[in-house]
């Protein structure tokens, strides 16, 4: 049994309540049901968490690479800024799946570019909060 890390960054601790339109009405507990119910199908493990501070995401990351196999990570809005979490992840040795709950390339232009997805092995957007599940199930087959 080996843990997975599922990072979420800033305002995502308000799925389900903010701009429900775009984001869905599915909250971040949904996701992390999802996820661990997925994770435990194939033997896995997770930590999940929150945060709306980029140097807790960074250090997140770095305990990632001791402890995690793989990380799932949806950066929020620092995608389109973070170079500092750009960097934290290109230190990772594991598989790494970015993920969008909404399709960002169709959404405004400052969030078509990612920092995040040159570092990352895949990158799942538009698929609501089943893209956690599909990226839980991705790094653990990148990873055997
Ligand atoms: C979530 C956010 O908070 C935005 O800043 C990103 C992403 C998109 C999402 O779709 O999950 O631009």
């Amino acid at each position: 049994m080996a843990l997975i890390s599922i990072l979420n960054g800033p305002n995502l601790n308000l799925l389900g309540q903010r701009e429900p339109e775009i984001y869905g009405h599915d909250t971040l507990d949904d996701a992390k049901r999802l996820c661990s119910g997925r994770a435990a199908a194939i033997g896995h493990e997770i930590f999940f968490a929150q945060s709306n501070a980029e140097h807790v995401l960074i250090d997140w990351i770095h305990e990632a690479r001791v402890r995690s196999v793989a990380i799932v990570i949806n950066p929020g809005a620092y995608s389109h800024t973070s170079i500092a979490i750009r960097d934290a992840l290109a230190a990772f040795d594991g598989p790494i799946a970015e993920v969008h709950i909404t399709n960002i390339h169709a959404r405004e232009s400052f969030r078509h570019h990612s920092h995040v997805s040159a570092v990352a092995d895949m990158v799942i957007c538009g698929c609501g909060i089943a893209g956690y599940g599909f990226a839980v199930e991705a790094v653990a087959a990148a990873n055997r």
